[in-house]
């Protein structure tokens, strides 16, 4: 048996995730092809319905894991996508401590948390899914000048797994959209380091190869090393335009 996303992370490693927003599974079994460590499944931004959501995990081959990035920080969007079958969720614009244990509660039944037991795939053997239910893992996004200013009190909640820099937020955020600017590197180095001095792994968005490669070589544990609206817009642009001027 493969190790748990959970135990991936403890181990130290660079996780490099493919990311799905275009709600089609078609191309994320296309995408398998690549082999990725993980794939994410994106129910903020993406297209994804909660039926698709269900049928993409099936799917899923059991060696890679599957983590969602949840629409909010609410019972509902989190206990849902665990039902789905997800090994971890990504929680987006997380700014303090309570917030922090708020998503942590979300994820886990009593007596640690509040999720409500449940869902079509858990309910195949309950018993045995909630003895392993505390494997889920628990990833939070710092990507809001708010959440960077709570980044160290963030970190020290008992039962993060993980902290994910959401890069295009935090530039925004900042006000330093759409050059980033000095300040956005900045920012994600600071929450990097905040993230090794409490012993936090910590994860960044990174979208494209060649910025999930750097990011790996600076310490990162979760990279984005594609994801499908910048492969899919890429590859059709680069096609068209070798077709014009070849
Ligand atoms: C961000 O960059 O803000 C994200 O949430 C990753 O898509
Ligand atoms: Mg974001």
């Amino acid at each position: 048996k493969r190790p748990t996303l959970k135990t991936m992370i403890a181990s130290g490693r660079c996780i490099g995730a493919a990311w799905f927003s275009l709600g089609s599974a078609a191309l994320v079994e296309l995408a398998l092809k690549s082999e990725p460590d993980a794939i994410v499944i994106d129910m903020q931004h993406g297209l994804w319905d909660r039926r698709e959501l269900e049928a993409v995990i099936g799917m899923v081959p059991s060696r890679i894991p599957v983590i969602v990035r949840v629409a909010e920080n609410t019972a509902l969007a989190i206990g849902t996508a665990l039902d789905a079958g997800a090994e971890g969720v990504i929680v987006p614009l997380v700014e303090s401590a309570k917030e922090a244990r708020a998503a942590v509660r979300h994820a886990l039944y009593p007596p640690h948390g509040n999720r409500s037991g449940g869902g079509v795939r858990p309910l195949k053997d309950f018993q045995s899914y909630v003895a392993g239910a505390d494997g889920i893992a628990v990833i939070v996004m710092i990507e809001t000048e708010k959440g960077l200013d709570a980044a160290e009190d963030i970190i020290a909640v008992d039962g993060i797994d993980m902290v994910f820099i959401g890069t295009g937020d935090l530039s925004l955020s900042l006000g330093a959209f759409p050059i980033h600017r000095h300040d956005h590197t900045v920012a994600c180095a600071d929450i990097h380091k905040a993230c090794r001095a409490g012993y936090m792994p910590c994860g960044i968005f990174t979208g494209r190869p060649e910025f999930a490669t750097v990011a790996r070589g600076q310490g990162y544990r979760l990279v984005t090393i594609a994801n499908d609206i910048d492969m899919v817009q890429r590859s059709f642009v680069e096609a068209a335009k070798r077709f014009r001027d070849p």
